[in-house]
C-alpha cells in the first residue's frame, strides 16, 4: 500500500466520527434515537444521517408521526422524512428499506409539482408533501440501536490500526 493511501485510510477512519454533523436536537422514542438536523437539501440530509448510523426517519404509524412533529417541528421549516420516489416516479419507498405501512399525505399530494418533487416532508399540519431537490429543510434522522459495530466500521478501524502499525515500523 502506498503511503498516500495509508494516510487517506487514517483520515477516513478519523472521519467515521462525523466531522460535518449539524445535529441541533435529539430524543428517544421506542428505543430508537432521533436527531434533528439543521437545514440542508434532502440528499445532503440523508448523507449526514448515514454518518450518524441511520437514515432519515421512517414513520410507521400515526403515533410516531405526531411524536416527530411535536418533538422537532417548528413553524419556520418542514421536516424531511425518509419517504421518496427518487428511484421510480410515483413509487414511494422508505430509505430504511421498511415497507410503507402508513401514509399521511395532504389532500392533492404527492403532486410531483414544478419540474419534479421526489422527497417527503412532514409539515406543521402533521401532513406530508413531496418537495423538490433544492429545498433546504431541517430533517429528522432515526437510528436503531446496534450492539456491535457495523462490519464496515470494524473493517475501517482494523485497516487504520494496521496502517498505523506499519507506519510506526518505518519511523
Ligand atoms: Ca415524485
Ligand atoms: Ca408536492
Amino acid at each position: 500500500m502506498k503511503l498516500s493511501t495509508k494516510i487517506a485510510a487514517l483520515l477516513f477512519a478519523a472521519w467515521v466520527v462525523p466531522a460535518y454533523a449539524t445535529v441541533i436536537g435529539s430524543a428517544v422514542y421506542s428505543g430508537h434515537t432521533y436527531y434533528l438536523l439543521d437545514g440542508k437539501t434532502w440528499l445532503n440530509q440523508e448523507a449526514e444521517a448515514v454518518t450518524l448510523g441511520g437514515h432519515l426517519v421512517t414513520i410507521n404509524d400515526a403515533a410516531e408521526n405526531t411524536w416527530v412533529w411535536d418533538t422537532f417541528g417548528t413553524v419556520r421549516t418542514g421536516l424531511f422524512i425518509g419517504l421518496n420516489d427518487a428511484a421510480t416516479e410515483g413509487a414511494f419507498v422508505w430509505l430504511s428499506g421498511e415497507s410503507v405501512t402508513f401514509t399521511n399525505w395532504r389532500g392533492g399530494e404527492p403532486n410531483n409539482c414544478c419540474g419534479g418533487e421526489d422527497f417527503g416532508e412532514l409539515a406543521s399540519d402533521y401532513m406530508w408533501n413531496d418537495v423538490g431537490p433544492n429545498h433546504t429543510w431541517q430533517a429528522v434522522v432515526e437510528v436503531a440501536p446496534v450492539s456491535v459495530p457495523e462490519p464496515s466500521s470494524m473493517f475501517l478501524m482494523l485497516a487504520a490500526m494496521g496502517s498505523l502499525a506499519a507506519l510506526k515500523k518505518r519511523l
